[in-house]
């Protein structure tokens, strides 16, 4: 699960999306990655991300932890905006396991996934010891 924020108060976003993550239903917290600053990527002109990977095993299925992500979101006051815009939180499943999904709300593996050097490095240090 990929953490990022770029508005408002970005330590306290990511913070209480790791709180919300680590109490939800039928899931366990298992480790998270160093946060980043990283400069903003894509088409529109916006302020840095604090970036953050982290990992959970999980009884939902894919829908169902996506439903949660969408309410954690609207709890920072993420309002959805332009495609690819500033947000205050944004969770976006970047693997889910083996599963792969394809509909119009969520793409599994994420199709940033190989693009972001970020991602890459986060998700190195949730497979160190
Ligand atoms: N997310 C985006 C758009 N641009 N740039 C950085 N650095 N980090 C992000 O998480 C990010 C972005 C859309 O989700
Ligand atoms: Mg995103
Ligand atoms: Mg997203």
């Amino acid at each position: 699960m990929a953490l990022g924020s770029n508005v408002g108060d970005r330590e306290a976003h990511l913070a209480h999306a790791r709180a919300r993550l680590g109490a939800l239903p039928r899931t366990r917290w298992l480790k998270s990655s160093r946060v980043e600053e990283t400069a903003p990527l894509g088409p529109v002109p916006q302020g840095p991300y604090l970036n953050q990977m982290v990992l959970l095993e999980t009884e939902l299925e894919p829908a169902e932890l996506l439903a949660h992500l969408h309410a954690i979101e609207r709890e920072r006051g993420r309002v959805r905006g332009a495609r690819w815009g500033p947000r205050t939180l944004d969770l976006d499943v970047v693997k889910f396991g083996d599963r792969v999904v394809r509909d119009a709300a969520l793409t599994i593996p994420h199709p940033e996934l190989a693009h972001r050097d970020f991602w890459q490095r986060e998700l190195a240090d949730l497979d160190a010891p």
